[in-house]
């Protein structure tokens, strides 16, 4: 089916980021390949004078998710370093709004909700459907989409345009059949397969 955003709805890009692609300290497997895809949904949304939303893991370099604080992930998405920005392949438009996540040293956040404001933003703009993509399917977009749904969004999650982290094989699939549980439609953009 052909992704036909209306208004009302929006693109949401989740932690994106230079530490959870190929190379980064995080590396979410076949991260690279939905960056084509990704940006192919923001041309569909700017030229549909839809928002563009990006969340961003933005952690404090003393983050209690770390190894070495208490936590199970090796550092990542340090805020202001290198790992932490957006890729340059993403081209993200100017005006995209930026949400940065996960700042406080003491308690891991994934969802793109926590402690943000997003929900308030979202209703302010008017969006009632949130077309969500990204990283990781089984951590932060998981929980995004979760509390995105529980906060009364529609949610369509673009299933070619997310990856799973796969500690578990399968955690990723299981993620997607819990928010498809909650009331997500889980959805292909269409973009994967096409040129350009
Ligand atoms: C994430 C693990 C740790 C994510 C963030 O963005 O999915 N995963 N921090
Ligand atoms: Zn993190």
């Amino acid at each position: 089916m052909k992704l036909r955003p209306q208004k009302g709805d929006c693109l949401l890009i989740v932690d994106v980021q230079n530490d959870f692609l190929p190379g980064g300290a995080l590396a979410v497997p076949g991260a690279g390949a939905i960056i084509p895809v990704i940006n192919r949904c923001i041309d569909l949304f700017v030229r549909s004078s839809l928002p563009v939303i990006a969340t961003r893991d933005w952690h404090p370099e003393d983050h209690c998710s770390f190894e070495g604080h208490g936590g199970r992930w090796p550092a990542h998405c340090v805020r202001g370093t290198p790992g932490a920005e957006f890729p340059r392949e993403l081209k993200l438009p100017g005006h995209t709004l930026v949400i940065s996540k996960a700042q406080e040293p003491g308690r891991d956040a994934y969802s793109g909700f926590e402690e943000t404001g997003l929900a308030g933003l979202l209703r302010e703009m008017g969006i009632r459907r949130i077309f969500a993509c990204g990283l990781a399917t089984d951590y932060c977009v998981r929980q995004t989409v979760l509390d995105a749904l529980e906060l009364g969004f529609s949610v369509v999650v673009l299933q070619d345009a997310v990856r799973a982290v796969e500690i578990e094989p399968g955690d990723g699939r299981k993620a997607l059949s819990l928010m498809k549980s909650r009331g997500a439609r889980i959805q292909e953009s269409g973009f994967t397969h096409e040129g350009g």
